[in-house]
C-alpha cells in the first residue's frame, strides 16, 4: 500500500447537510456521538495500511483542522500524514460549484509531489468499512488504469447513483451518472443469477452502483484530468468518456455502505447505530474507528431509562427521563422527566459548572443541553444546544421543510434540526 496516495473528497458546499454544515465543513460534521464524518474514511485507510492521506475540502475550516491535528498525530518515527487541502476561496462564483474531478485537479501539485504509483479517491460522507487492500488486489490483478468499487442496489435507489455494467472479467463496459428514466437505466439491469455467480446474494438488487471509491494509476489520473475539454466530475464526464480508451475495472463489494450526505440519510443512518444488531458496528474487530482522544468521565445515568441508544462519554441523564432510538453525544446533559425519541444529540464542547448555571438562570438562558420535562422526537440537536424546560419538539404537523425564528431551528426532510449553539426557550412548541 506504500505505492498508494489517498485523497478524501471532503465535500463541496455541503448544502444538503445544512444546518450541520452552516459553520463547519462537511468532514467535521459529528457522527455517532463522538466521531466526525472524516474519521470513517481515514480509519478505513489506516486499517488498510494506507498512511498518506490528503483531505480535500472546499472550505477552510478551523474545526476540521483542529480535529485532524489533534486526532491523527503520527510520531516522528512512523511514516505518514493526514493533511487538509482547502480550495482557494475566490469571489468568482463560478469557482464554487466545480465538481469532484475539478477538486482533484486543483491539487495536482500535491499528487505529483508524492510521486506514488496509484491514487485512491474516496468520498468523505459515507459510512462503511472496506479493506482497500482487496480493492488494490483487483486493481493489480487486472492491471487496470482505474478500478471503481461497485455495490448491487435496488432499482428504486438507482436515481441517486452512477450505474455501471461489466464483463465477467470485471471490465467496465458502460457507465451512466444518475439515470433518471427507465430507458436510461435499462441497459444496466443485471440478472440475479449473475450476481449470485459472483458470490453475492442479490436480495432484489439488480443494478451495480458506483460507490464513489476510485483507484487510479497516477499517470492515468493526471492524463484524464488534463485532457481537453477539462472534465469537472468523475461520474458525469471522466468515466463515460474513457470506457474505450482506458482499462476501467469494477471491484464488487457487498458490505454495509450508506451515504450520509443529506439530513434524512444522516438521521436515519445515525439512529441505526443504536439498534441491537447495528448494520455498522463500531465494536467490530475488523478495525478501530479512530477519533480524537478526550479525557472524559463515564456517563452518569440518574434513573433515566434507555432503549436502543448510544450514549457517549461525559453525559448526565436525569431521573424519569426516557431515551429511545437515539444517539446521545459527548457531554450531553438532560434534565428530569424528558422524552427523547429518534433523536441525534451531538453533545457539547464543554461542561457547564454551577456558577455558569447560576449565571444562566439570572439572564433566563436555558442550560446545556435539554431542560426538565421536554419532549423531543425525530430531531437533530447540534452541539451546544440549549433547549429550555417543557419544550416540545415533535413536528406534530409533519412539516417537511421550515425555518424557525432567528435561526433557532430548521426542519429538513421532516426532521427538526437545532443548529449549533441555538437557544430554544422554555415552553417552545414546534
Ligand atoms: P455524489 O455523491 O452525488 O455521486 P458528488 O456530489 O460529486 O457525487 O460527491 C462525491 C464526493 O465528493 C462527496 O463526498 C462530496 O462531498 C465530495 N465533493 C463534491 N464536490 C467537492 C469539491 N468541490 N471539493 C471537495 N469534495 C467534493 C457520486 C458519484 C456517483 C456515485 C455516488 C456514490 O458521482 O456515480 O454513485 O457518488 O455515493
Ligand atoms: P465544531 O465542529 O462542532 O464547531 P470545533 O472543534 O470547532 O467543533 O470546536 C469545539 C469548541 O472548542 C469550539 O467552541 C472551539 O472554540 C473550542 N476549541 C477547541 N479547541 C480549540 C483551540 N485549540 N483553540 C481555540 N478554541 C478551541
Amino acid at each position: 500500500m506504500r505505492s498508494v496516495l489517498a485523497l478524501i473528497l471532503g465535500g463541496g458546499r455541503g448544502t444538503r447537510l445544512f444546518p450541520l454544515t452552516s459553520h463547519r465543513s462537511k468532514p467535521a460534521v459529528p457522527v455517532a456521538g463522538k466521531y466526525r464524518l472524516i474519521d470513517i474514511p481515514i480509519s478505513n485507510c489506516l486499517n488498510s495500511d494506507l498512511r498518506n492521506i490528503y483531505i480535500l475540502t472546499q472550505f477552510l475550516s478551523a474545526s476540521l483542522h483542529r480535529h485532524i491535528a489533534n486526532a491523527y498525530k503520527f510520531d516522528m518515527f512512523s511514516r505518514g500524514f493526514v493533511e487538509v487541502l482547502a480550495a482557494q476561496q475566490t469571489n468568482e462564483a463560478s469557482d464554487w460549484y466545480q465538481g469532484t474531478a475539478d477538486a482533484v485537479r486543483q491539487n495536482i501539485g500535491y499528487i505529483e509531489r508524492e510521486n506514488t504509483e496509484h491514487v485512491l479517491i474516496l468520498s468523505g460522507d459515507q459510512l462503511y468499512r472496506m479493506d482497500f487492500r482487496d480493492l488494490y488486489k483487483t486493481h493489480a490483478e487486472t492491471n487496470a488504469d482505474v478500478t471503481i468499487a461497485a455495490i448491487p442496489v435496488k432499482e428504486e435507489d438507482t436515481p441517486g447513483f452512477g450505474l455501471l455494467s461489466m464483463t465477467d472479467a470485471g471490465r467496465i463496459t458502460g457507465f451512466v451518472e444518475k439515470p433518471k428514466t427507465v430507458d436510461e437505466r435499462k441497459p444496466y439491469h443485471v440478472p440475479a443469477d449473475w450476481i449470485t455467480s459472483r458470490g453475492i446474494a442479490p436480495n432484489g438488487r439488480a443494478y451495480l452502483a458506483n460507490m464513489g471509491i476510485y483507484l487510479f494509476k497516477t499517470r492515468v489520473l493526471l492524463d484524464v484530468l488534463t485532457e481537453k475539454p477539462l472534465a469537472t466530475d468523475f461520474g458525469k464526464e471522466v468515466f463515460p468518456r474513457n470506457l474505450q480508451a482506458r482499462q476501467m475495472y469494477a471491484h464488487l463489494f457487498d458490505g454495509y455502505w450508506e451515504d450520509l450526505g443529506t439530513i434524512g440519510s444522516y438521521h436515519e443512518s445515525s439512529l441505526a447505530l443504536g439498534r441491537e444488531n447495528p448494520p455498522f458496528d463500531f465494536f467490530a474487530p475488523d478495525g478501530v474507528i479512530y477519533t480524537r482522544m478526550r479525557n472524559l468521565p463515564a456517563s452518569r445515568i440518574n434513573g433515566a431509562t434507555l432503549e436502543h441508544s448510544l450514549v457517549a462519554d461525559g453525559c448526565v441523564l436525569g431521573p424519569r427521563t426516557r431515551i429511545e432510538n437515539s444517539i446521545v453525544g459527548v457531554r450531553t446533559r438532560i434534565g428530569s422527566d424528558c422524552i427523547i425519541r429518534d433523536t441525534v444529540i451531538n453533545g457539547a464542547d464543554a461542561f457547564e459548572n454551577d456558577a455558569q448555571r447560576a449565571a444562566n438562570a439570572k439572564v433566563g438562558r436555558p442550560n446545556l443541553t435539554v431542560g426538565d420535562g421536554s419532549i423531543i422526537a425525530r430531531a437533530i440537536l447540534d452541539k451546544d444546544c440549549r433547549i429550555g424546560k417543557g419544550v416540545r419538539l415533535t413536528n406534530e404537523v409533519r412539516k417537511d421543510t421550515a425555518d424557525g425564528p432567528n435561526g433557532s431551528y430548521y426542519i429538513r426532510d421532516g426532521i427538526i434540526c437545532v443548529p449549533r449553539g441555538a437557544v430554544v426557550p422554555d415552553g417552545t412548541v414546534v
